[in-house]
């Protein structure tokens, strides 16, 4: 695994969940990536996907992780979207990206939401 970039803050609440030093509801993971539940879901499934790896965003991970850590973690995402029975009633991925998105743990993370009827995006 590549080592941090300059921006990434280890002291981040995702990087403390992934080194135990705080708890997080496990839903499942994987070599190169973990699962857990939203602290404040937004859905009656609400579930937060993040590589193990130090990035700071999409365009962070998308850059400088390896194809094999791109692909475990997309595949950790469509597992659990079977796993958590979202299919075929639907899902929503989501990922903010820097300030004007609102992200608050600048550590990688898509946003996986379902299990009612969602609504418009932008409501
Ligand atoms: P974002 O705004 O995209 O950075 O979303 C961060 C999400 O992380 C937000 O929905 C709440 C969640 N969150 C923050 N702190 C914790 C925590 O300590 N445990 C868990 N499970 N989720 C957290």
């Amino acid at each position: 695994m590549p080592t941090s970039s300059p921006a990434y803050d280890p002291n981040n609440v995702f990087a403390k969940i992934l080194r135990g030093e705080i708890p997080a509801e496990r839903v499942c993971d994987s070599k190169h990536s973990f699962a857990f539940y939203d602290i404040s879901p937004l859905a009656p499934i609400h579930v937060l996907v993040i590589p193990r790896g130090a990035y700071t965003d999409l365009h962070d991970f998308i850059s400088r992780a390896s194809d094999e850590e791109i692909l475990d973690f997309w595949k950790l995402v469509d597992k659990i979207s079977a796993e958590q029975s979202l299919i075929p009633s639907g899902f929503r991925l989501i990922s903010n990206v820097g300030r004007d998105s609102g992200q608050e743990v600048p550590h990688f993370h898509v946003h996986l939401l379902g299990g009612h009827p969602l609504g418009p995006i932008l409501s």
